[in-house]
């Protein structure tokens, strides 16, 4: 980086790390129409879950109302929750799905 002080040139070491980027959770909610089933296969098919690992997922989110499915960077969790809405108005589910800072 060059900065000009008093006509002399400055070179300032440019730091060679870089923050982490903020990571982003996707979170399931719970409603009472959904099939246990939907629920399952969007969680393998968007959430690359193995079919104990979905139906785990599956089942917090049925019982304690919310799950978390993955933790991603903005972009990657952005296009997860539109996967999500978008199969889910596909076939006519009201699952919900959103993205929330990690704490
Ligand atoms: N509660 C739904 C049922 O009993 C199942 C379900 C689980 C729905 C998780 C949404 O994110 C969800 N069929």
């Amino acid at each position: 980086t060059e900065i000009r002080n008093q006509q002399q040139v400055v070179r300032e070491a440019v730091p060679v790390r870089l923050a982490p980027p903020p990571m982003y959770q996707v979170v399931l909610l719970n409603d009472d129409y959904t099939p246990m089933d939907f629920v399952v296969l969007v969680l393998q098919q968007i959430f690359h879950k193995s079919i104990e690992e979905a139906e785990r997922i599956m089942l917090q989110v049925h019982h304690e109302g919310r799950g978390i499915c993955g933790i991603y960077t903005r972009d990657v969790a952005a296009t997860r929750v539109d996967a999500v809405l978008h199969l889910a108005h596909a076939d006519q589910h009201p699952l919900q799905c959103l993205m929330e800072p990690v704490p």
